[in-house]
């Protein structure tokens, strides 16, 4: 079975730190922190920001200054103040059962990002003293939550996005710059063990919680395996979020309440397993419109892409030369007559599709159907 390469393992091997040894120049390694022990200071240090730190002002475009109560002052914190809600999220990371604060200045209008995909945001970080370590200056920049890619972003990000949405774009202006309205914005208050944890960048001190206000424009779907099926629909209970377990050194005892996507439970998650359902058929092979489904078939528009979207999509009307209308969508295992009637189904005599076989609600799409050896013809 042709399955997905364990390419991101080498990415888990950073396990410690080098730093400079004071008596001599000759670099020593030091174990990392405990996260539990971390997460208890930083959690303690991130308490009493909450409590210490008011929210001055909110602009209308969603920017948000911080300041620290002065001494004396009638100001009410963060933490007690209720005109914007201070929300937790419980992440799983590290053995570490994070509670994870962020407030919500604006939920936005559009869609949810997966935990995978790429959003365009912009944003402000910040440490709990309140030096400013790196700004987008509202200027929106393209990250990859993906946690395994290259380009990625910190896992606090990841958890922390898929609860926004995004806004709407208003029309470009002359100079093509796009402005967005009604998008997402939010403040997340990040413990270490979220962030860079142990590895100082530039001005983040090491261990260091980290503060990021932040704007959620715009999204890009991603599929990770490239089998034409996009990450978000291999969200299969649709809670907004993909893990991969077999990393183990994030997710050694995941809770029951977290869930791997992953249909034929074979460890790999279906969104980097190029074969959903383990039947030895790949995915991409199994969601490819056969080439006289594709079109105009018996007066019938079929859709003009060669895979077959989730559920069917309308045309895009931001995209007036491709009619992206897909009325039919990942097929069920066939249900139409047998190519010989009389002799049992089988690879040489496969069951035809019928149109419902393409549209009926509730299908169990031939992807996600173990029991069902794709017909190769
Ligand atoms: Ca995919
Ligand atoms: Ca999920
Ligand atoms: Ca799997
Ligand atoms: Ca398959």
């Amino acid at each position: 079975m042709n399955k997905f390469k364990y390419y991101f393992i080498l990415l888990l091997a950073s396990i410690a730190i080098v730093s400079c040894n004071k008596d001599n120049d000759d670099p020593e390694t030091v174990p990392l922190r405990d996260y539990k022990e971390q997460y208890a200071a930083d959690n303690d240090s991130i308490v009493k920001y909450l409590k210490t730190n008011y929210i001055k002002s909110v602009s209308a475009d969603f920017d948000i200054v911080i300041e620290k109560i002065p001494a004396g002052g009638s100001q009410v914190s963060i933490m007690d103040q209720t005109t914007y809600p201070l929300q937790t999220r419980e992440v799983y990371n590290h053995d570490v059962t994070y509670k994870v604060y962020y407030l919500t200045l604006n939920k936005g209008v559009g869609l949810s990002p997966l935990n995978t995909d790429r959003v365009n945001v912009a944003y402000t970080g910040s440490l709990l003293n309140g030096t400013v370590f790196d700004s987008s200056y509202s200027v929106s920049r393209s990250f990859e939550l993906y946690m395994y890619s290259s380009q990625s972003v910190i896992d606090g990000w990841g958890e922390i996005f898929p609860q926004f949405k995004t806004g709407t774009a208003n029309a470009a202006s002359p100079d093509g710059t796009i402005t967005y309205k009604d998008y997402g914005a939010g403040v997340m208050f990040l413990p270490s063990g979220l962030g860079y944890y142990g590895n100082g960048i530039d001005n983040i001190p090491a261990y260091s919680p980290l503060v990021f206000s932040f704007k959620l424009f715009d999204l890009q779907r991603l599929d990770h395996d490239g089998d034409g099926v996009l990450d978000i629909d291999e969200d299969l209970n649709r809670d907004g979020y993909i893990y991969d377990f077999r990393d183990t050194a994030r997710y050694p005892t995941p809770p029951a309440t977290m869930v791997a996507d992953d249909t034929d439970k074979d460890g790999i998650p279906d969104y980097v397993d190029t074969d959903d359902d383990g039947d030895g058929f790949s995915t991409y092979y199994e969601v490819t419109k056969p080439t006289n489904q594709v079109g105009w078939v018996d007066g019938v528009f079929n859709g003009v892409s060669t895979y077959y979207p989730w559920d069917p999509v309308a045309d895009n009307p931001n995209t007036p030369n491709t009619d992206e209308t897909e009325p039919r969508g990942i097929p069920r295992r066939p249900t139409g007559p047998l190519k010989t009637e009389g002799q049992p189904e089988s690879i040489v005599n496969p069951r035809s599709f019928l149109p419902a076989d393409y549209t009926a609600a509730g299908r169990l799409r031939i992807h996600l159907d173990k029991s069902y050896p794709y017909q190769k013809q």
